[in-house]
């Protein structure tokens, strides 16, 4: 996976059809491979966009042969960035074809026909981050970027990925690697009778890195909230209107609605933007009694999403008179945090409890006021400014690099004379150690592998 030396290829857009296709290439062959692709007769001029024909006969040299006898399958528009000036820091070309899966599937067998491999899931980017262009943190910023469903999300991977975390990161760092170097200095000449540091300024510099990264770990809260978002599970008897309520807040037709009870069988998940959180909403399996095994497996499933949603949503059906499956499903969610509507509110009432927001999904009434209640009940107001750390495994580091000072502060009150410096230099050090591991100055390829795994192709 860590191989740098040969030329990777893939189709960088989403699959599926479109106006334009990218497929990129990089490494060392990039630009001879991109010059079999095309019928283009020089060298590409770098960072120009240069207009030519796609030929399907890769490995025919352009030599003595005239153009058309080439089976030309596309237009392309191609970009030559030679290395280190590209996103990969390697020689990089990317041809801009017709959005057709079938050209670029074709354009990218022939440069593999050509020389190139295959691009691992992330390798464009895990080659930005081996040739030093961008750090690991950055390196995620740009998956979190692609994935973000909401604008904040999208903010807040953006800074990252400009290298606001970086920056911050790298000023404890470098703030701890002064005083590692001047406590270093004092414990190998301890006869010198000169202390690089005193004893005060110690404690203070110590508080001055806890404070630093308190400040980030307040921040990370919401900042997890920000790119994890939240879960809400909408739960109640079969046939009140779930999947019905669950296509209203999403706004198209996901679910199966019918009018017959025992519709919904499995999880059903879509994400939405509730004013900038990605919420992730869970439509259900009625919850009753089970006529058959697969319905039993629903509300097994149904129960299970309950109990790791972050919210409830428990539907009612407001045309008809409660009943105990109804109350069971209310019993069970008392110790939830939840939100009851009363649904069919377009249907003479059965019962009424001016407690409960009455909605329609047929007419959608008090949907806007449901999407309110639920921002409201998911506690999401302080969300509107963008959090500067959001990844849980810099969450865990900094908590580790924190851990760790807090430690060495504890040992600058040891009385064990010059041997407490030793102690708070280890416990520095191992701070130190965590805040490389963010930015991957540190850690093994395991740590890589599962980061870029979790990439797309192309990417
Ligand atoms: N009049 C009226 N009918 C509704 C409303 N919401 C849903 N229905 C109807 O109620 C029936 C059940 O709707 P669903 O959304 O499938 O209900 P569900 O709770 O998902 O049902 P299960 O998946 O079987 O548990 C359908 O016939 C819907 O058209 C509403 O607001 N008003
Ligand atoms: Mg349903």
């Amino acid at each position: 996976m860590f191989s740098t030396s040969d030329t990777i290829v893939a189709i960088a857009t989403p699959p599926g059809r479109g106006g334009i296709g990218v497929i990129r290439l990089s490494g060392p062959e990039a630009h001879r491979i991109a010059r079999c692709l095309i019928a283009h007769g020089r060298d590409l001029e770098p960072r120009h966009a240069t207009f030519s024909v796609v030929r399907l006969k890769p490995n025919a040299t352009h030599e003595g042969i005239s153009v058309s006898a080439f089976d030309a399958i596309d237009q392309v528009v191609a970009t030559y960035f030679p290395a280190p000036a590209s996103y990969t820091g390697d020689d990089v070309v990317e041809l801009s074809a017709h959005g057709s899966p079938v050209v670029l599937r074709a354009i990218v067998a022939a440069a593999i026909a050509s020389g190139a491999r295959l691009a691992e899931p992330g390798e464009f980017t895990l080659r930005a981050f081996l040739n030093g262009r961008i750090d690991l943190m950055q390196a995620e910023a740009v998956a979190d970027l692609i994935d973000a469903v909401t604008p904040l999300q999208a903010r807040a991977a953006f800074d990252q990925l400009q290298g606001t975390l970086t920056r911050t990161i790298g000023e404890i760092d470098a703030a701890l690697f002064d005083l590692i170097a001047r406590l270093e200095a004092s414990v190998d000449f301890p006869e010198e009778g000169y202390h690089f540091v005193d004893p005060g300024a110690l404690v203070h510099a110590i508080d001055a890195l806890i404070a630093r990264t308190r400040r980030l770990l307040l921040d990370a809260q919401r900042g997890r909230l920000v790119r994890e978002g939240l879960q809400m599970a909408i739960v109640g008897k079969p046939n009140v209107g779930k999947s019905s309520v669950f296509n209203a807040l999403v706004g198209t037709s996901r679910a199966i609605v019918t009018d017959v009870p025992g519709t919904t069988r499995d999880l059903v998940t879509e994400i939405i933007d509730l004013d900038g959180v990605r919420v992730t909403l869970v439509d259900t399996a009625g919850i009753r009694q089970a006529v058959d095994r697969i319905e039993a497996e629903g509300v097994a499933r149904a129960r299970q999403a309950q109990a790791v949603s972050d919210l409830i949503l428990v539907v009612l059906d407001g045309a008809e008179p409660l009943d105990d499956s109804d109350r069971e499903i209310l019993l069970q969610t008392t110790e939830c945090k939840r939100l009851i509507v009363s649904n069919k509110a377009d249907l003479e009432p059965a019962w009424r409890d001016p407690n409960l927001l009455r909605v329609s999904a047929r007419t959608m009434t008090g949907m806007p006021e449901l999407r309110e209640a639920v921002v409201a009940a998911l506690d999401v107001e302080p969300l509107r400014d963008r959090p500067e750390i959001t990844n849980v495994r810099h969450i865990t580091l900094v908590q580790r690099a924190e851990d760790a000072l807090i430690r060495a502060r504890a040992a600058t009150a040891g009385d064990e004379g010059s041997h407490s410096e030793e102690f708070v230099l280890a416990d520095l050090q191992e701070a130190r150690a965590a805040l490389e591991e963010i930015v991957g100055r540190r850690g093994g390829d395991e740590v890589l592998e599962h980061i870029f795994a979790k990439f797309c192709i192309g990417k």
